[in-house]
């Protein structure tokens, strides 16, 4: 299978063409990714070989169209990713993330090449702290930040294409990635490095924010197998049952890493920060067989603090100006 992944140099992009060249050794691999602050040409190191890197912009209408035409699946991953900074300057996220989704449509539309879209379960706003519902197929749509709503309104243009056109597509809403390769902008890997650097932790507001985090090979196992085995025009919500408080998350990576439980700080809160997200995952389970294979958080959070320790050669280059913006925001 000749196979386009988009965002291929970010976090999960990245993870996914590391695991389709180990695992799948028949699938030719190009990567289209305009290499921002996110994306990073070094985490396609280990696997330079194998693939085929090319440098632009998913919103680039003629170069998409090019790539498309010589694939026969498409793996969207390619977006502004990060809340605060949607908080900040919204402008970037509504032409990468709608834009640049537009564009792909329109080329496999002219093309007739099977699309899978990455989205994120964060398209359904959050639900109460105390309320045992999660998040299904059947949930409104219901943003809350820019890149909420850009992703939102991305999904929504993928479900217009298959209606009007018979574009062969598929959606995935996730939850919260962790492992390997992830900004250190991200909460997770925030906290690791900041402890690293003999910084305490930062947690915003009260930290009783909860949630659902899935290790970035579950996410990208399942996302194969909705590729492979998945129903054209469905929408599949994917995550691995790991709710847990920021409170906690912080709690059990200062043990991990010696400190005490309590070593870190408050500091001022996200603007309409999301309370909780929870997904309901059977749909998934039931229907395509998929099941996460990193059963406990607390080994998948020991492998990846390890592999942060170990690669700060990827991470240092971004962790000062990292900080700087979080210390203008106060946070
Ligand atoms: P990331 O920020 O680490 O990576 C994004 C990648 O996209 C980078 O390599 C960047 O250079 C590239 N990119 C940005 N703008 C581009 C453009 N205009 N053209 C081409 N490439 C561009 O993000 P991530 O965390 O790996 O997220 C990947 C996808 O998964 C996103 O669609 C995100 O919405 C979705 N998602 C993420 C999570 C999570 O927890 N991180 C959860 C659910 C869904
Ligand atoms: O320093 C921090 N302290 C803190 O308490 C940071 C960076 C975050 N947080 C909180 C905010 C959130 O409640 O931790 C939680 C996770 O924060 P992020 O890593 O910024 O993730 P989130 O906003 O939940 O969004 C993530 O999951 C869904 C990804 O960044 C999105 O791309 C994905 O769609």
């Amino acid at each position: 299978m000749r196979l386009l992944v988009t965002g291929g140099a970010g976090f999960i992009g990245s993870n996914f063409v590391h695991q389709t060249v180990r695992e799948r050794p028949d699938t030719q691999v190009t990567v289209l990714d305009a290499l921002t602050y996110a994306g990073d040409r070094a985490s396609l190191d280990p696997v330079a070989e194998a693939i085929r890197l090319v440098h632009g912009d998913v919103a680039d209408r003629e170069l998409v169209d090019g790539l498309v035409g010589e694939a026969d699946a498409v793996v969207h991953f390619a977006a502004e990713s990060h809340n605060d900074n949607s908080l900040n300057d919204p402008s970037p996220f509504v032409r990468t993330n709608v834009e640049g989704t537009f564009s792909l449509l329109e080329a496999v539309r002219r093309h007739d090449v099977r699309y899978h879209h990455i989205s994120t379960d964060e398209v359904y706003g959050d639900l109460e702290l105390d309320d045992p519902a999660k998040f299904t197929p059947q949930t409104p749509y219901n943003p809350s930040s820019p890149y909420s709503a850009t992703k939102a309104a991305s999904d929504l243009l993928v479900r217009a294409w298959v209606r009007s056109f018979g574009v062969r597509a598929t959606i995935s809403n996730c939850s919260n990635n962790y492992g390997p390769f992830q900004h250190v902008e991200k909460f997770i890997p925030r906290q690791i490095t900041n402890i690293i650097d003999g910084v305490r932790p930062k947690l915003y507001g009260t930290g009783a924010n909860v949630r659902d985090w899935i290790h970035v090979s579950d996410h990208n196992d399942a996302v194969w197998t909705i590729l492979e085995r998945g129903r054209i025009g469905e929408t599949y919500l994917i995550g691995a049952d790991g709710e847990q408080s920021n409170k906690d998350v912080v709690a059990l990576i200062c043990e991990l890493m010696g400190q005490g439980p309590d070593a870190y700080d408050l500091v001022s809160d996200r603007p309409g920060h999301d309370l909780r997200y929870a997904i309901d995952a059977s749909k998934l389970r039931d229907e395509l067989g998929w099941r996460p294979r990193f059963t406990t958080f607390r080994d998948g959070l020991v492998d990846t603090i390890e592999w942060y320790r170990a690669n700060e050669a990827w991470w240092r280059p971004r962790k000062a100006a990292t900080e700087a913006r979080y210390a203008q925001l106060g946070r």
